[in-house]
């Protein structure tokens, strides 16, 4: 069964849309550096920092959390947004309910294998809509796309999305992530344009 969830825009504003943006058929592929190699067998996921049970899942812990199929929206900060992309992975809510979330977590901070970081308000972050994905379309995640687990944000720039993603880390403080360090937005609403810290 595959949820569509492409109507959250409602939420946001009148267009699916969202301004400034243009369609692509094309999934381009956007990565500051080196693609990791790593493969679903050495693959863990390590969930961290404010939360009642430190763990370090493997591919069959992750992968029997709690699987779901969501049809999502894409939106890139460069201004190209792809539509219906189906993505199949363990939403960070389920993750959340798994080792449990103190109540003074602010943020989730996402780590990954080309040490990219992004760090996400913790409402945002346990939308139901924020899945670690690794199926797209029915195949593995590409290698290019985040493989074998990334995040997806369909409610956010997909900058909020780490691909190759090694840990979720909850925080008490806010920090900041590879790209808001460099002045992009922390909230990153596509409707309202939030592209960079004003
Ligand atoms: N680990 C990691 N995740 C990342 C990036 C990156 O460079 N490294 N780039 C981000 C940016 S800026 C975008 S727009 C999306 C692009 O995802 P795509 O390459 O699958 O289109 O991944 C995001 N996640
Ligand atoms: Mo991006």
């Amino acid at each position: 069964m595959v949820r569509d969830v492409t109507g959250l825009y409602r939420e946001f504003g009148d267009e699916r849309l969202p301004p400034g943006q243009q369609r692509t058929e094309a999934f381009p592929v956007l990565s500051k550096g080196n693609v990791p190699r790593v493969t679903r067998g050495e693959w863990t996921l390590s969930v961290s920092g404010a939360v009642d049970d430190a763990v370090t899942l493997d591919w069959g812990d992750f992968t029997s959390l709690g699987v779901e199929t969501q049809r999502q929206d894409f939106h890139c900060v460069t201004g190209w947004s792809r539509f219906d992309c189906e993505f199949t992975g363990v939403p960070v809510t389920t993750l959340a309910d798994h080792v449990g979330i103190d109540s003074d977590a602010v943020q989730a901070l996402f780590h990954a294998a080309d040490d990219y970081t992004t760090n996400l308000p913790l409402d945002d972050c346990l939308r139901p809509e924020t899945l670690l994905a690794f199926e797209f379309d029915g195949d593995p995640l590409p290698r290019e796309h985040g493989g074998p687990v990334r995040a997806v944000t369909p409610h956010k720039y997909a900058y909020k999305g780490a691909k190759w993603v090694t840990g979720v880390e909850f925080l008490t403080e806010p920090e900041r992530g590879f790209w808001e360090r460099r002045g992009y937005s922390v909230s990153a609403n596509p409707w309202r344009e939030e592209r960079y810290n004003s």
